[in-house]
């Protein structure tokens, strides 16, 4: 039922969802001089919110979906922050039985992005505009500036659009927010973040245990390392905080907090929806990937514990120069950093293409530069790269990324080598050495597995001196025809 509450309808925007982060987005509309109609499935967090930060802006406080929808302006926007599946449908379903044709629901949860395709799909044909929207940034992006990835029909934009650049990060400017594309778009993107953060994080990881393992330092001196790296090329926010975490000591053993923390890294999902959308596209995020797996093998405890002692072959010396395999480390992150989003930048140029969202890098690159978990000072130049030229074939090709590879590239050697040599695993390094390898080289094997597909499939190969397919007879005569 729609109630034309014409009077009361005093909000600009109202959020349903007011756990860690719809309570913490509302807030932060709240702060930035915006009317907040605050509505959750049970009216105690509403109340909690209300009780706790109500002195921070105008709220209007709701119970049912029907005062909760009476109380919006129109274009009615309403921002969805529950838990992403069942949930996010059960709420879109009751807010559309009680809104009107030009009215806008947005979905900030991190849905995946087909589901949101489908939902937009079909509140579209009940005239409602749908939007997914990723949001990156945790609670303390939600409050202080989140990215936001905001999807859908572009008209929504022009009633949407000022409210969520508002309380978006901002950087140089300009706020980290813009309209991503049609559909499921935005979530597409947010997914491919998430991927991205992935890889950046198990890199790191990497270099941590490089430092540690084949250098000996400890946490202390490993979070020294970290933070003099923050203030250069790798500056961004995931090195920033890891050194604050490789710093902490815990209260009760005295001993650094990472030394404590069982070594088994838990996912929520994004991550592998990423690889398995690579899969699809036929995308090889291989430093993705390689991140995904590196979780779930860290958290097969049994079969590593069983495993401990295995042979590990004859093991070379540890580095006897600390600076230079240092320096080697900082740059095999960074060149191995460029190949994970390198690979991310592909798969969204994938997706673009397969579900025609015409969607533009460097839009990206801008919006990640502040409020997300990635951001970092080398978005500016993947930006920089973009705007010279939309049709990269890869980012690794754009001058500044080709010569800094170029600089970095006897160090990621040196690293990947000496770590193989050290029995250290480095499966994100390795990998993205060996992309970069298979990239630049003028032949793969794949001629070979091509011949081996024609022998027992007769899946046909190209030749390199002719046009059109080929197939040997290979139980015959073993000459070749045209197929
Ligand atoms: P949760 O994902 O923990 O969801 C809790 C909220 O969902 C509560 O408001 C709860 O209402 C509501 N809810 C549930 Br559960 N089932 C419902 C239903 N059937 N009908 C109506 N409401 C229902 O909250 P969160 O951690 O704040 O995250 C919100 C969204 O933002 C999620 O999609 C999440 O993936 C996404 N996200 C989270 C982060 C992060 O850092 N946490 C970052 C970016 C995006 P109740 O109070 O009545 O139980």
């Amino acid at each position: 039922m729609t109630i034309d509450n014409t009077e009361g309808a005093r909000a600009q925007i109202g959020v349903t969802g007011l756990a860690v982060m719809g309570s913490n987005i509302a807030r932060n509309f709240a702060r930035h001089g915006h009317t907040v109609a605050l509505h959750n499935r049970s009216i105690a967090k509403t109340d909690a919110l209300i009780e706790e930060h109500g002195s921070e802006g105008d709220f209007v406080r709701t119970e049912t979906i029907e005062e909760f929808v009476g109380a919006l302006q129109k274009p009615r926007r309403v921002l969805i922050m529950v838990k992403a599946g069942d949930p996010t449908d059960a709420v879109i379903e009751e807010l559309a039985a009680a809104m009107e044709p030009g009215d806008i629901i947005i979905d900030g949860g991190n849905a995946l992005y087909t589901d949101t395709i489908r939902r937009e799909a079909s509140l579209r044909e009940r005239g409602l505009h749908f939007v997914g929207a990723g949001i990156s940034g945790g609670e303390e992006g939600a409050l202080n500036g989140p990215s936001i990835m905001p999807g859908g029909p572009k008209e929504s934009y022009a009633a949407l659009g000022p409210l969520l650049e508002s309380i978006a990060a901002q950087v140089d400017g300009t706020p980290c927010c813009t309209h991503i594309g049609p559909d499921g778009s935005g979530h597409f993107v947010k997914m491919v973040h998430n991927g991205i953060e992935y890889a950046d994080m198990q890199l790191i990881g990497e270099a941590y245990n490089l430092l540690g393992s084949a250098l000996g330092y400890d946490a202390g001196k490993i979070a020294d390392v970290f933070t003099e790296w923050n203030g250069g090329d790798l500056e961004s926010y995931l090195v920033e905080i890891t050194a604050e975490v490789l710093r902490q000591n815990d209260a009760k053993t005295g001993k650094p907090l990472v030394d404590v923390i069982v070594d088994a890294a838990e996912q929520k999902g994004t991550g592998r929806w990423t690889v398995k959308s690579a899969l699809d596209l036929g995308v090889p995020v291989t430093g993705i990937a390689e991140a995904v797996f590196a979780r779930a093998l860290s958290g097969s405890r049994d079969q590593r514990k069983a495993a401990v002692g295995l042979a590990s072959g004859q093991l070379a010396d540890k580095p006897t120069d600390a600076a230079q395999f240092t320096e080697d480390i900082r740059q095999a992150l960074y060149a191995s950093k460029v190949v994970a989003y390198a690979q991310g930048f592909d798969q969204i140029a994938a997706g673009s293409a397969e579900y025609d969202w015409d969607l533009h890098p460097a839009d990206l690159a801008t919006i990640w530069r502040g409020g997300c978990i990635i951001r970092a000072r080398f978005l500016n130049r993947i930006k920089d790269a973009y705007d010279e030229n939309p049709k990269l074939p890869s980012l690794i090709l754009a001058p500044y990324f080709r010569d800094a590879i170029e600089t970095a590239i006897d160090s990621w050697r040196r690293v990947v080598s000496t770590a193989t040599l050290l029995g250290i695993p480095v499966p994100a390094f390795a990998s993205s050495l060996s992309y970069y390898d298979a990239l630049r080289a003028e032949r793969l094997p794949a001629a070979l597995t091509q011949g081996q597909r024609d022998f027992f499939g007769a899946h046909t190969y190209e030749r390199v001196d002719a046009d059109g397919k080929f197939h040997t007879l290979w139980s015959g005569d073993r000459s070749e025809v045209q197929a």
